[in-house]
């Protein structure tokens, strides 16, 4: 459903350029000849490896993208998580394991690709459990029926494809080549849950009641998914500079509007915007106004969820600790025999 992003224009005009943040220059000449070929391979549209140099700046904007996106992935295996109990049939019990079993594969491709950048997994995860680092606004409402879980599928995973597709263009390499795995497999979760809901939407009055009520609660947090709007986004214009956003957040998002509201009336909800409505002259739909102040309240920890998803990650942190110390052990064990072996 989603692959027509990969041949997009960029999108890194020169008014937007403009408002490039400050990045500090090069200190010395040894530095300038480094930076002058990070450029040109920035320019070339060729990839940044992890043992080519690359300015601070971009390595810490890397790491911040890529483990927010990352927690995002470990994070957001619960709010489905919690119906794998009370799926209404096997087969749909199987589909919604392998999905959050995926979620949790997209999140360990992430945090590895994020390590090659010289943080560690340790330090990431202190991040998050200790509420200093940020994931996806859209994980911290609650699922309450199972219409959720479809809504999930067609509409969180649809805006997170939608976001990813470029990345698969980012300009550092691990990112770029996990994100190409990433989005096949949330095209999968995307149809996953549009079937479901079309399922449901043939179904008696209460399922169609079910799946309305799913779509009422997620649509607008589903639009807030794709960042502040791009007068807004502090971080938008160099990540785009640097070819690691390819397009901004507001592009992004009315792409996801315009390829949504057709599957809408395909499965036959009505989205919860009165002022949604085709603009022949622009040709996009026009929507109504998110409400920002209720995503940074949810961003800044204070959303409906985030103190029970936070605490739920940490208990699930701290009771696997054995685990962690058993594959541990298990190493440790194969390498001494290995040393014995070659000795
Ligand atoms: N939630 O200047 P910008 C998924 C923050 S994966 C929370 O525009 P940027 C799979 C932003 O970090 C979903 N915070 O920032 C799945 C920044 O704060 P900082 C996650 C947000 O980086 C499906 C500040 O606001 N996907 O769903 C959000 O240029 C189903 C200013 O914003 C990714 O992470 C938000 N929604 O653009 C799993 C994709 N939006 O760091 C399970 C990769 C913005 O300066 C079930 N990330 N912020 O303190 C990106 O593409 C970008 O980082 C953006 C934000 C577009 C998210």
């Amino acid at each position: 459903m989603y692959t027509q992003s990969f041949n997009v224009p960029d999108d890194a005009g020169d008014a937007k350029t403009a408002r490039l943040k400050a990045v500090p220059g090069p200190v010395d000449a040894a530095e300038a000849a480094l930076q002058a070929h990070f450029d040109t391979v920035i320019d070339a549209d060729h990839k940044v490896e992890p043992r080519d140099w690359m300015p601070e700046a971009y390595r810490k904007t890397l790491v911040r993208q890529i483990s927010q996106h990352a927690h995002s992935e470990i994070v957001g295996m619960l709010p489905e998580g919690n119906w794998i109990s009370r799926a209404p049939s096997l087969k749909r019990k199987a589909i919604l394991i392998a999905k959050v079993q995926d979620e949790g594969g997209h999140g360990l491709y992430l945090y590895s690709a994020a390590e090659t950048l010289g943080t560690s997994r340790d330090q990431m995860l202190d991040g998050l459990h200790s509420g200093k680092a940020k994931y996806s606004s859209i994980f911290n409402y609650p699922t309450l029926n199972w219409a959720d879980v479809g809504v999930i599928g067609w509409l969180v995973d649809g805006a997170a494809i939608m976001n990813q597709i470029p990345l698969c263009r980012c300009s550092y390499g691990p990112y770029a080549r996990a994100m190409i795995r990433v989005c096949k497999e949330e095209s999968f979760h995307q149809r996953q849950g549009y079937e479901a809901l079309l399922v449901m939407m043939q179904g008696t009055a209460e399922q169609k009641a079910m799946v309305q009520d799913a779509v009422n609660r997620y649509w607008w947090k589903c639009l807030a998914m794709f960042g502040p709007p791009d007068a807004d986004s502090p971080n938008s214009v160099q990540g785009m500079r640097w070819g690691i956003k390819r397009i901004s957040n507001d592009d992004l998002r009315q792409k996801f509007v315009d390829a949504t509201v057709p599957q809408a009336e395909v499965l036959g909800v009505t989205l919860p915007d009165p002022d949604l409505k085709w603009n022949e002259a622009r040709g996009h739909y026009d929507y109504g106004q998110i409400d920002w102040d209720e995503f940074w309240a949810t961003v800044n920890g204070n959303g409906p969820m985030n103190k029970e998803r936070l605490a739920t990650r940490v208990k699930a942190h701290e009771q696997g600790a054995w685990v962690r110390d058993a594959a541990l052990a298990h190493a440790r064990k194969q390498q001494q025999r290995q040393q014995k072996e070659a000795a």
